[in-house]
């Protein structure tokens, strides 16, 4: 690793400390180096709060004119709920930037980098780029592709089955993979069930077990089918609920109408709304109709230690499954694109 990258690292893993917390914004960190010491660190830690630079100047013991700035993100140059970052390092006279990656929110996209070359400073991009890709993949793929991420997940019997023929209830979870997946509830910006599983399970589809936000929740409800006696419908917080042609809405309770090609116009309706990742729960109908939309861009299998014997093998009709086989038999991530 170069010097560059090492701090560019640092400033990766603080960016880190703010998953589950600052979505729809990108998880960014920021670290002040002179004279191969770190002078001041920080990162975007809350939604609407502070950005990862004004933290790391927040508590600097000294000036630092001509340091270098390293942040995950190039710096922004827009007045949102924050002022420019960009202004705050030139105003403090740093004399070069390293930046991770190119911010793609049009308010921003470039403008930061031209901002700071205009006023001199020295700027350079790219360092550890993919690895910056990688940890805000929601935020990127939101913005260039103009749809949210999509990760399925289901569970699956340590004999390889995902549910019994009859229907039957079957429990997989246990403490640690409850843990897990709340952890990436709250990594998600929402979470979307089918009719079918929330009527069969009433869910809560909250993030209690791990710290961080709650997702929005979601259900495809095409044929208005969902009970009103269920949690999701009768509690206190926001639903949406999507159906071909039923549309009302009861405080906080959203009926949707998609039309006939659901998943197209929930695609659009994210899009409208700034939400930039789906974590789809199951069923298994709900699983594979995505997934045959090629609307998958990661899966999560996790692997319970129950047995079942016999049942159904796979939500997805078309996937190639001894693909996932090869990767290992323990809870399995498979990036789809
Ligand atoms: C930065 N540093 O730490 C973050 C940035 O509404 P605001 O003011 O919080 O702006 C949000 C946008 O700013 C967000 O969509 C992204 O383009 C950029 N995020 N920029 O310089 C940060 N979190
Ligand atoms: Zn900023």
């Amino acid at each position: 690793m170069t010097k560059d990258e090492i701090w560019m690292q640092r400033a990766l893993d603080l960016a880190l400390l703010g998953e589950g917390h600052v979505a729809p914004n990108p998880l960014v960190g920021c670290v002040i180096v002179r004279d191969n010491q770190v002078i001041g660190e920080g990162h975007h830690a809350q939604y609407g709060g502070a950005h990862a630079e004004v933290n790391a100047f927040q508590n600097l013991q000294q000036s630092a004119q001509g340091a270098t700035v390293y942040v995950s993100l190039e710096p922004c140059s827009h007045f949102g709920k924050t002022p420019p970052c960009a202004n705050l390092l030139i105003r403090e006279q740093v004399a070069r930037v390293v930046i991770c990656n190119l911010d793609p929110n049009p308010l921003v996209a470039g403008k930061g980098i031209e901002r700071l070359l205009q006023a001199e400073i020295e700027v350079e991009t790219g360092i550890l780029a993919s690895k910056g890709a990688q940890i805000n993949r929601h935020f990127f793929h939101f913005h260039e592709k103009g749809r949210p991420w999509i990760t399925l997940k289901f569970a699956e019997s340590a004999d390889g089955f995902i549910a019994r023929e009859n229907g039957e209830p079957v429990t997989f979870s246990n403490q640690v993979s409850q843990q897990l997946v709340h952890k990436m509830r709250t990594q998600h910006q929402a979470i979307l069930i089918g009719v079918n599983t929330a009527n069969a399970d009433n869910p809560k589809l909250d993030a209690r077990f791990w710290p961080g936000n709650s997702p929005i929740r979601m259900v495809i409800d095409p044929h208005n089918r969902m009970q009103r006696a269920l949690t999701l419908v009768t509690d206190n917080s926001p639903l949406y609920i999507f159906t071909r042609e039923y549309a009302i809405v009861k405080g906080n309770k959203h009926w949707i109408a998609l039309g006939d090609n659901m998943l197209k116009g929930l695609m659009q309706y994210c899009h409208a709304e700034g939400i930039q990742s789906i974590l789809v729960e199951g069923g298994t109908h709900t699983l594979d109709s995505f997934y045959t939309a090629g609307l998958a861009d990661e899966i999560l299998k996790i692997k319970s230690d129950v047995c079942l014997e016999k049942g159904i093998k796979s939500p997805f009709k078309a996937l190639y499954w001894e693909l996932m086989e090869q990767v290992g038999t323990d809870n399995q991530w498979l990036h789809v694109k």
